[in-house]
């Protein structure tokens, strides 16, 4: 019997099941559709060579989803754990890997790209949506699945460490992305720093907020579910909103090869920040808001030193399926960065715009 089939075993899914294929295009999860001949499961196997505490995990998951169920989200619209026969929220096996089952969002789609500026508001919707529903979560029943995962300064010292070891000899060949990712260096605490001085607030945040986390109606579009509560941890909204800019509003898919397709788009800009402040904003500081133009440089600069990284540590911690896979997603960052930077002014304004219609 094969690993999944022993895996499954553990449960008592409806129906027969019928197959498993790998599914969607997460870096970090193995997913797997399952479909029975009643309805359709994801499984997934948790990469636990990043998350070290896996039952830790699970906790913060379940914490999380039982918090919106409690507020009336049903199983599509609240990313629900399917339970072993046996009441456990994962499964670990003898050969130490971790899984887990979800119940799938039925008539759903993620997106890698944004096919019109509508579905980029509803991410928003989503996601903001997601952020006010946090609101009143109890952040110390939260485990850090992921130590400093948004801490840039960090990151930097991880780049710097790579350099150093160059394990591959791969620093020559990515000596552009080392000098562009070392000429943005000095700002890089900026958030970090706002935080430590407290004039930033801590809350409880998603941490992954990309596209194709939040799952949409397959017919009219709008927010269903956000998935992928691996993150759900402390952490700065800005990074929140950063980071749905730095997937969402580029013109092209993360790794794009041809960086002349690669742009920010200031119109999804602008839509995505119209649907996150119309979601959360009455509960954000005006600080908050203020700063959230610093969390899509930074959450796409650090995004861009982690793929550097990984590049010249021999790609061991995001998941590549081409040759320098991680050197080319690094390469549209590094764009958008420079986009970022020479639109600064422009998403300043963008952001009070929308902030004054709050009041
Ligand atoms: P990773 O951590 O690797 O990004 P995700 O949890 O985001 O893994 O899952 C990968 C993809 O699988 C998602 O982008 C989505 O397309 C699909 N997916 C995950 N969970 C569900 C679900 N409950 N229902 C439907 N699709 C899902
Ligand atoms: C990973 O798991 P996934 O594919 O949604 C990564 C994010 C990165 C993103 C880049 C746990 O997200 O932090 O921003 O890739 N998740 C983790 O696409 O590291
Ligand atoms: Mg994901």
């Amino acid at each position: 019997m094969g690993i999944i089939e022993e895996v499954l075993q553990n449960y008592a899914l409806e129906g027969q099941v019928n197959s498993c294929e790998r599914y969607g295009s997460g870096h970090i999860n193995e997913t797997y559709l399952v479909k029975t001949d009643r309805k359709n499961y994801i499984l997934q196997k948790i990469n636990n060579s990043i998350f070290k505490n896996v039952p830790a995990l699970m906790d913060n998951i379940e914490a999380v989803s039982k918090h919106l169920k409690n507020k009336g989200y049903d199983e599509r619209h609240n990313l629900s754990i399917v339970y072993t026969k046996d009441g456990k929220h994962h499964v670990h096996m003898q050969d130490g890997s971790y899984w887990r089952v979800y119940h799938f969002v039925t008539d759903s789609i993620s997106l890698n790209l944004c096919q019109s500026a509508q579905d980029f508001y509803h991410s928003a919707a989503g996601f903001g949506t997601f952020q006010s529903l946090l609101y009143d979560f109890d952040a110390d029943v939260l485990t850090e699945t992921i130590p400093r995962f948004h801490d840039t300064p960090d990151r930097y010292r991880q780049l710097h460490a790579a350099i150093a070891a160059d394990p591959l000899h791969r620093a020559e060949e990515a000596k552009e992305e080392i000098a562009f990712a070392l000429s943005q260096e000095k700002n890089a605490g900026f958030l970090m720093d706002l935080l430590q001085k407290g004039e930033l607030p801590l809350r409880v945040t998603h941490n992954d907020t990309k596209l194709n986390n939040v799952m949409l109606d397959a017919q009219t579009r709008k927010p269903i579910c956000i998935i992928d509560l691996d993150t759900v941890m402390p952490g700065l909204v800005a990074n929140d909103f950063g980071d749905s800019i730095r997937f969402g509003a580029s013109t092209a898919l993360e790794d794009e090869q041809d960086l002349d397709q690669v742009e920010l788009s200031l119109d999804l800009f602008d839509i995505y920040t119209k649907g996150f402040l119309e979601h959360c904003g009455k509960y954000l500081t005006e600080k908050e808001i203020d700063t959230l133009p610093y969390g899509a440089k930074l959450m796409t600069l650090e995004c861009g030193v982690r793929f550097l990284t990984d590049f010249l540590n021999g790609d061991t911690y995001f998941r590549v399926s081409r040759e320098k896979h991680n050197l080319i997603r690094c390469r549209t960052q590094f764009k958008l960065v420079q986009r970022i930077n020479e639109n600064l002014n422009v998403l300043h304004a963008i952001i009070q715009k929308y902030k004054q219609s709050l009041q």
